[in-house]
């Protein structure tokens, strides 16, 4: 079992760090995380005098970064404004200043489209589940339509991704075999694709990411990030789909038993840097790849806080960062509401995702997202 780190606070930047350099590599060591987020034309301005750096080409920037160091059996963080992290950096000597710089590089660089949506503005992804309505009988034609429906419901909506999903991962769920996903899912994604719509696909196995793209989704949606059906990433690296990977501790039914990290944040920080090069090292190119740090698989409401409130750390993997809040247990926990009740909770939280440069939210509720990012852009200037 990981036993957890407290984080301790330093008041300068580590120094010393070329050891940590010599000893291997600084990647699961030294993090360098966003802080002093700005917007609008003071983003720019700071860009343009060397007091801020761009944040992954979205109209935000920021002035100071948290740097955060695992060294043995302690983690601690400085925080510091981004031209100190520079002057460090290059102080610490050529393996610090060489990591410090690829992580910056791709904290900075715009993303290309993903699935061919403008990573440049926040992406509205609705959820759509292909799960038999427990208090209808009408049949696998009824369960259909009504997915389909749905669908375009949330794309009349202003849907930009409509996420279709056949298997619940909710613990208690009923197991549903690869076939009988597929045929719940395939005339969905046929229907709705076939109406011009960018549709992912909610699975981990294999046979139903085939099936899938072939029925005209262009992303697959994969809570085990590719690691949880043998075939999955080779399937998925000849598709010529895009990825979104997710993070997830344990299993569907049993995650939320007894979550343990050593510091969230980094754990699935780390997980995801493992996953994307397990990606990367299957051909799959990087234009083809987002990562979600996955609230609420396998994390107690302590650990989600952690990752949200660090959630523009992510952006170090160079990659869009996707985030799905809606209606999930941290927000009846933090609340009181019961998930029928949970969206203005679950737009607080996605608003919180946007400050940090979330490029894609995944929701139940289009319409009210998709006016809360509207506000926000406009606020943010962004
Ligand atoms: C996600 O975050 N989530 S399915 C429990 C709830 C409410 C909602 C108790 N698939 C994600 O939506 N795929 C799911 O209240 C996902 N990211 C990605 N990429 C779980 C869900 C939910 C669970």
């Amino acid at each position: 079992m990981t036993s957890s780190l407290v984080l301790e606070t330093s008041p300068a930047l580590p120094r010393g760090l070329s050891h940590v350099a010599a000893k291997g590599s600084l990647a699961g060591r030294l993090y360098v995380a966003p802080a002093g987020i700005v917007a609008g034309k003071t983003a720019a301005a700071a860009v343009t005098s060397g007091q801020a750096w761009g944040l992954a080409g979205g109209g935000l920037s920021f002035s100071a970064c948290s740097v955060l160091l695992r060294d043995g059996g302690q983690l601690i963080e400085a925080v510091a404004p981004f031209s100190d992290v520079l002057d460090w950096s290059e102080a610490e000597g050529p393996e610090v200043a060489r990591y410090v710089g690829s992580l910056l590089t791709k904290l900075g660089k715009a993303r290309p489209a993903f699935a061919g949506l403008d990573m440049g503005r926040p992406q509205v992804m609705g959820i759509v589940n292909v799960t038999p309505d427990s208090f209808s009988d009408g049949g696998k034609f009824f369960d259909t339509d009504r997915a389909i429906a749905h669908g375009q419901h949330l794309l009349a909506a202003g849907a930009d991704i409509l996420d279709i999903g056949g298997e619940s991962t909710r613990p208690g769920a009923d197991t549903v075999s690869p076939e009988e996903e597929i045929s719940r899912v395939v005339p969905v994604i046929r229907a709705l694709a076939g109406q011009g719509a960018t549709v992912s696909v909610d699975t981990r196995h294999a046979s139903v990411m085939g099936a899938a793209v072939e029925a005209g989704a262009a992303i697959i949606n994969d809570i085990t990030a590719l690691s949880g059906d043998p075939q999955s990433l080779t399937v998925a690296a000849k598709s010529g789909a895009a990825i979104m990977l997710m993070h997830m501790q344990g299993e569907p039914g049993t995650m939320q038993k007894d979550p343990h990290y050593a510091f969230a944040p980094l754990d699935v920080y780390d997980y995801l840097e493992e996953r994307v090069a397990v990606c990367r090292a299957a051909g799959i190119p990087a234009s083809r790849l987002c990562i979600d740090p996955g609230i609420g698989f396998g994390k107690t409401v302590e650990h989600n806080l952690q990752i949200l409130a660090r959630l523009s750390l992510y952006h170090a993997l160079g990659l869009p960062v996707l985030l799905g809040v809606s209606r999930k247990t941290f927000i009846g926990k933090l609340s009181g509401a019961p998930p029928s009740e949970r969206l203005a909770g679950s737009l607080s939280a996605a608003l919180v995702g946007l400050d940090q440069g979330a490029q894609i939210l995944r929701v139940h509720d289009v319409a009210e997202t998709i006016q809360a990012v509207a506000v926000w852009r406009g606020m943010r200037r962004a």
